[in-house]
């Protein structure tokens, strides 16, 4: 089988195709990323000289290229992860979050419908569903209420895969997962800020109280959860993809600092996330009940064990933070 990742250098693709490699090893991966400042060919460096793996530099709207990818490679199934995924910059410029993850996943559903492919792997997400209160978890029946420029644009490139399924007869399977945490992640979000912050003795910005809740998954739970998804899910359906590991931020950043033996005075609260999502909470019975997926992390040895990367391995993060991530960085920090 001939798959086309999109997104393949981020932090869930590159783990993802180095994961397919060993779980489906007679598989040849085409991974097509732009690399934008999210994206780091050097994350995939192990994968160096293997025949199976082929990586193509260029964006997912272009139409021309991913017709002459699937033609040439003869694909079978696309895993479609490429998006911006920041909500913090989607706040800040909303503009290539429409391109790329509206416009440019319709110009790869289109070239998936007029190839043929047999089956396109949505990966979209929790923040479809919005916020909840205090009690409760997404079901895929939940109603559909994004509150960022984000998962705005994510909630549009779900549905235009749901509806090339109802219309045009593609057979799309769509995932909802909730927050990943894990190797390679960039230090923009949640876990790695902070753990690169404590590490300089910076101060950590915990926005509003810190009372925001996230529901926590490993990213080889993540992949193996797309994999079964891939293989096993039916055409049309939604599947949520989620480990019951709900924690509130302020208590995340608290366990990192314990963790590395930092105090607890580094804690910065700062001004809130404009239209800052309450809690997340998924409900993954679906999966876990049609196709059988179970995660294997729990949050406790998952922290640690990510926690523990990156300290062993600041040469990757001081390389991605460079350069035009500084840029954004200072905008950001400069609002709050
Ligand atoms: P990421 O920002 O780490 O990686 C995104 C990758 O897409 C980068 O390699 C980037 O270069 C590439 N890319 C961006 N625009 C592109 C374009 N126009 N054409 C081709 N490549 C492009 O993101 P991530 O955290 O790995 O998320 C991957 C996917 O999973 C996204 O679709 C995201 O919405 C979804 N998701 C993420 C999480 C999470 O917690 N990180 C949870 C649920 C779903
Ligand atoms: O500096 C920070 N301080 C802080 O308090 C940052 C970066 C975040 N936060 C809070 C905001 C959220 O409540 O931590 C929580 C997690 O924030 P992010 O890491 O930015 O993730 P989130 O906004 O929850 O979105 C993530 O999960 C769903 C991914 O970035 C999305 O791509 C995915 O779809």
């Amino acid at each position: 089988m001939n798959v086309l990742v999109t997104g393949g250098c981020g932090f869930i693709g590159s783990n993802l195709v180095k994961y397919l490699r060993r779980a489906r090893p007679e598989w040849t991966i085409v991974n097509l990323d732009k690399l934008t400042y999210a994206g780091n060919l050097e994350t995939l460096k192990e994968l160096e000289g293997d025949p199976q793996h082929i990586f193509v530099r260029g964006d997912v709207a272009n139409r021309e290229l991913v017709d002459h990818l699937m033609a040439l490679h003869g694909i079978d199934a696309v895993m479609h992860l490429a998006a911006e995924s920041h909500v913090d910059r989607s706040i800040l410029g909303p503009d290539a979050f429409v391109k790329t993850n509206v416009l440019g996943t319709q110009h790869l559903l289109e070239a998936s419908r007029e190839r043929g492919i047999k089956r396109f792997l949505m990966v979209s997400t929790d923040e479809v569903y919005g916020s909840l209160g205090p009690t409760g978890a997404f079901t895929e029946h939940s109603p559909l209420q994004p509150s960022s420029p984000y998962s705005a644009s994510k909630t549009s490139s779900d549905l235009l895969a749901l509806a090339w399924h109802h219309t045009y007869g593609l057979d799309v399977v769509v995932t909802r997962c909730s927050n990943n945490y894990g190797r390679y992640q960039f230090p923009e979000k949640l876990i790695p800020l902070m753990v690169v912050n404590a590490l300089h003795d910076k101060p950590l910005p915990v926005y509003g109280d810190g009372a925001n809740v996230r529901d926590w998954l490993h990213v080889d739970d993540h992949c193996s959860a797309l994999l079964v998804a891939l293989e096993k899910g039916r055409a049309g359906q939604v599947y949520n993809i989620g480990g019951n590991s709900e924690r509130r931020n302020i208590d995340i950043v608290k366990a990192i600092l314990g963790l590395l033996g930092k105090p607890e005075s580094l804690i910065k609260f700062v001004k809130d996330r404009p239209g800052h999502d309450k809690r997340y909470a998924i409900d993954p019975t679906k999966i876990r009940t049609e196709l059988g997926w179970t995660p294997a992390h729990t949050f406790e040895q998952g922290i640690q064990a990510t926690v523990r990367w990156y300290v062993d391995n600041a040469a990757w993060w001081e390389r991605v933070m460079s350069g035009a991530y500084r840029q954004y960085f200072d905008t950001q920090y400069k609002t709050r």
